[in-house]
């Protein structure tokens, strides 16, 4: 489809309701299928692959957080290899890794439903210190049960999840500011507020179901976030947003979506409007009101679960409050600046004056400018009201539109050199702009259907615009088929020049979305945790020696303190458990290395494995369910004798006369 048509068809549409509908459905469908660029096959030339090559024992330029989507994971990959180093668990079960399996790692899962296994992590946010890229932590938000992960990026684990109230989907997160002040969080599916009756006809959207802006505070030290405040908002849906940074810094906007505040076939009915709005929110007044007492106090239940690297493992504490604010009330936190039509991105650029928004059915892009949106503001240039936010006008806070850039356009990042990068979902292409003068530069095609883009730092003060990502969701003809379900992957473009040069392109875990990049050196020099100090190790079932090896039984529970180093487990000879019982193996990793896990599997476990760090304590619960003889043994090839990193565990009837002995290196004595 061109975009002739497109702009033709819009102005005729709105005249037409049959139509309309009509169209969009025709629209919606271009949007899922989208265009196939040509000469898809000779998409590398020359030396260009060259510049993706990371010799062997070399190591890369740059750490790639990619976002798994319905993985719920997060995967590190390094740049410009696409080498993939790990896979973070965060949202999901991982038995790779014993994540949701261990005992200590359950509680990271709790949420105010109980334990949540699975989630589909969108977007990640690298935390900053003066608007750069820090280091320290990156951030990601679990879509379907909304909460906000945090992954300390000196152990590459997942540190602490919040859960978020008066939410559905919590999609526009987590953007933080330029000191990581706040990760905030806007949910997509407006709902009716956990402190009211949800219990309420659906059709009743308008009037009950509201939209929720959370700010969640982070220590600057510990990292440990906390739910600040929310804003009530009328219900629409909130789809992304980012901070503003240097002169805006202060400033939020998100975009928004189904202003109509459709709750059937949204695909037409939300898509009724020429515009919709960018949301700007003035968070330091709503800060100020916060400290002025004008907060609400409402009755609500989340869970916030922290992880404590000495004790190995995860709290969960029940929260039961939260201050809202109302935007309606108070006139001068939030703005709607007009913007067509269901805006998807919601981009500023590295000087914070400009805010790109990105409306997925739009033949244009609109770029405001946070100057003209103040002395708008100030001058009062308003059209009216939305749910009682002032509604300020299109023209009144737009710095220009940039006209045919491509179809599609979802969300752009920046490479701090006055150029935006614009992805396309439609018309398959990455389309390089001038950010003042909205000149088109350039324009890539991407193998197919581009969603998100990342350039390190590309959302921050200081990119370091040398190589931009494209995450693409289609990959049909691309790579070796592999049944029903094909890769989704990411294309690697050298932005050095003037023109964008592929280089590389590479699978991907799950379905990647928003993505961050640093410098390597920032994060692998941030203090990289190497082992964990045995001397440390606050766990209660701990066994720092083999002295300290034992099995101890309480009623039915058996704790069994067990410890793991090259090539053996101490005890390795359990008898006296019954049918009946439920075995804990406390397993401590007594290794004081570098790269040196012990795994730990017991036959007919219903769990994962364990895989134990050193100097780490980690606890598979296993009930076993027939009398007989078990073998255990060690999952990670950890010496030449690892084969032989192995043990047994004896399971008699109830009530037998078996009593309880263990041991290494000697048998225990025959018993009937
Ligand atoms: Cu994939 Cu950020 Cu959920 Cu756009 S969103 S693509
Ligand atoms: Cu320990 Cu293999």
């Amino acid at each position: 489809m061109k975009e002739i048509q497109y702009l033709n068809l819009t102005t005729y549409i709105m005249k037409n309701k049959f139509v309309q509908a009509v169209l969009v459905i025709a629209l919606g469908s271009a949007l899922v299928t989208s265009c196939k660029p040509k000469n898809s096959g000779d998409a590398v030339s020359g030396d260009a692959a060259e510049k993706a090559y990371v010799a062997p024992g070399k190591y890369d330029e740059f750490y790639n957080f990619v976002s798994g989507g319905f993985s719920g994971q997060l995967s590190v990959y390094g740049l410009p290899s696409g080498r993939l180093f790990r896979v973070i668990p965060v949202f999901s079960v991982d038995p790779e890794k014993g994540w949701g399996y261990s005992e200590e790692t359950k509680p990271m899962l709790n949420t105010s439903h109980g334990f949540v296994p699975w989630d589909d992590l969108h977007h990640t946010e690298m935390s900053q210190t003066n608007g750069e890229v820090d280091g320290r932590w990156v951030f990601g938000n679990a879509n379907n049960t909304p909460r906000i992960a945090r992954i300390d990026l000196k152990t590459f684990k997942t540190a602490e999840i919040i859960e978020l109230p008066n939410s559905g989907g919590n999609h526009s997160s987590p953007f933080i500011t330029e000191n990581t002040e706040y990760v905030v969080a806007g949910t997509r599916f407006s709902v009716p507020a956990d402190y009211s009756n949800g219990d309420v006809p659906i059709n009743t959207y308008k009037e009950n179901y509201k939209g929720h802006i959370s700010f969640v505070s982070v220590d600057k030290k510990s990292g440990e976030m906390d739910l600040a405040f929310q804003i009530v908002t009328p219900g629409v849906n909130f789809d992304l947003s980012h901070a503003g940074k240097g002169k805006s810094h202060g400033w939020f906007f998100f975009s928004c979506y189904n202003t109509e505040q459709a709750n059937t076939l949204l695909e037409v009915n939300a898509s009724q409007k020429d515009k919709d709005f960018i949301m700007a929110v003035n968070w330091k007044k709503a800060e100020e009101y916060i400290k002025a007492g004008k907060g609400k106090k409402q009755k609500v239940k989340y869970a916030h679960n922290t992880w404590d690297e000495h004790t190995h493992s995860a709290k969960s504490a029940m929260k039961d409050e939260v201050l809202v604010l109302d935007a309606s009330e108070l006139k001068d936190i939030c703005y709607m600046i007009p913007c067509p039509k269901s805006p998807h991105g919601c981009d500023v650029d590295p000087t914070g004056e400009f805010i790109v928004g990105s409306g997925k059915l739009a033949a244009l892009i609109p770029v405001f400018s946070f100057d003209k949106l103040q002395s708008a503001i100030k001058g009062k240039k308003f059209e009216g009201n939305y749910g009682g936010i002032p509604v300020v006008k299109y023209e009144a806070a737009l710095h220009g539109e940039v006209q045919k850039p491509g179809l599609g356009p979802l969300h752009t990042e920046f490479d701090g050199k006055g150029n935006a990068y614009t992805t396309f979902f439609v018309s398959s292409e990455v389309v390089k702009w001038d950010i003042k003068t909205l000149k088109v530069l350039d324009r890539v095609p991407t193998y197919y259907s581009v969603g998100h883009l990342c350039i390190p730092g590309g959302d921050s003060k200081k990119p370091f615009g040398k190589y931009l990502i494209a995450y693409n969701k289609i990959t049909k003809d691309r790579y070796l088929p592999t049944g029903p379900e094909l890769a989704q992957s990411a294309q690697i473009f050298d932005i050095s020049g003037d023109k964008m040069k592929l280089i590389l392109d590479f699978p991907t875990i799950g379905e990647p979305h928003y993505a961050q990049a640093a410098p390597a050196d920032l994060i692998r020099n941030n203090g990289q945790l190497k082992f964990y100090k045995l001397e440390d190790n606050k766990h209660p079932y701990a066994a720092k020696g083999e002295k300290e090896a034992k099995v101890v039984r309480e009623g039915n529970k058996v704790h069994v303190y067990m410890t793991s180093i090259r090539s053996h487990f101490a005890p390795d000879n359990i008898e006296g458990v019954f049918l009946g019982d439920e075995v804990y193996f406390h397993v401590t990793n007594l290794e004081q290395d570098w790269d040196v896990p012990h795994g730990f599997a017991v036959k007919g476990a219903n769990n994962g494995e364990l895989l134990i760090m050193p100097g780490e304590t980690t606890t598979l619960k296993w009930i076993p369910d027939r009398v007989g003889t078990f073998p255990f043994y060690c999952t990670d090839f950890c010496s030449a004798l690892h084969q032989e990193m192995q043990g047994y565990i004896r399971v008699s009837p109830k009530g037998s006369n078996v009593p309880l002995q263990f041991s290494l290196g000697t048998n225990l004595p025959a018993t009937k």
